[in-house]
């Protein structure tokens, strides 16, 4: 995209502009990523409702913030170039703290491949007899570090961290603080998912610093940094249909694709139903109509 700002960084699905002294523009696309490959055709207004999405979580978690003496890096969604209308955020530039930040409060995915090996998901020891989609007694901080790919290509992965590394990148002090924001974050997201009758499984969050005080970064509660899934059809013992990206899995595992190649481009019908799921996503949430 053109937006005569220049590029600080290109993600998988969205772009960061240097939008001035000290802050940032963040331009969510409408593509879409599966099996860690961005396929070639994008979702129609998938960057819009993800943004408006993460402008929502963003008022909604304020008052958590504030109780921690944090805030958000969010400026405004409204003066945005024309351009990214609807799909940009002018943010505060941050330092930001070189750690992923996840809850989980339900066992999925990556979770439960470490459960099933050591009992304990990080430094955490779990009862016995949990199995994928299981409720967590409690919810357990995860965080992860972007590390280099060592064999193919370019990019990052997320390497799981324990606690201890979190106090080598950031001292013990600021790694509690991590810790115990994020717990509570999350918590405050549950519970008003819960409302709409929505689980939401995990989540992902990003701080910077602003002086000494942590600001909430990137984007938050979006389907790309978290697992929704629909309440009424919660059933632990195999894996939960994701709420946005399921048509799209589906129908590349159907197609054939070995997910290493060139991923094929998506049938029209597939589209539009996960376009669909997106927007139910952030209407059931929010209460809001998408527009
Ligand atoms: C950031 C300073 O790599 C990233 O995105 C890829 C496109 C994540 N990232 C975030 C920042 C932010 C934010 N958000 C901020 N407020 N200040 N840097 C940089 N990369």
């Amino acid at each position: 995209m053109s937006l005569g700002l220049p590029l600080v960084a290109r993600g998988k699905v969205r772009e960061i502009y240097d939008a001035g002294p000290g802050q940032l523009l963040l331009v969510a696309s409408d593509r879409i990523s599966a099996y860690d490959h961005v396929l070639p055709t994008p979702i129609p207004d998938k960057g819009r409702v993800l943004t408006q999405l993460s402008v929502w979580w963003f008022e909604q978690l304020t008052p958590v913030l504030a109780e921690f003496g944090a805030s958000h890096h969010l400026i405004s969604a409204d003066d945005v170039p024309a351009e990214a209308a609807g799909r940009g955020m002018l943010v505060r530039r941050l330092e930001m703290l070189p750690v992923e930040c996840v809850a989980r409060g339900y066992l999925s995915g990556s979770g439960t491949v470490e459960y099933s090996r050591t009992g304990s998901i990080r430094d955490v020891a779990l009862p016995a007899g949990l199995v994928e989609g299981s409720r967590l007694p409690s919810p357990v901080f995860t965080p992860s570090t972007k590390a280099p790919y060592t064999d193919h290509g370019v990019g990052e992965h997320d390497e799981a961290i324990d606690f201890s590394a979190v106090v080598s990148a950031v001292g013990v002090s600021r790694a509690e603080e991590l810790r115990a924001l994020t717990l509570a974050l999350y918590s405050r997201a549950a519970e008003i998912a819960s409302g709409a009758g929505i689980v939401l499984a995990d989540t992902k969050f990003e701080f910077g610093l602003a002086g000494d005080s942590l600001v909430l970064g990137d984007e938050v509660l979006t389907p790309d940094s978290s697992r929704f899934w629909p309440a009424g059809t919660w059933s632990p013992g195999s894996a939960q249909p994701s709420y946005d990206k399921q048509y799209v899995r589906d129908w590349l595992t159907s197609s054939g694709w070995d997910r290493v190649s060139p991923p094929p481009e998506l049938p029209d019908d597939v589209v539009a139903a996960t376009r669909e799921r997106y927007v139910t996503a952030f209407e059931q949430l929010t209460g809001r109509r998408f527009g």
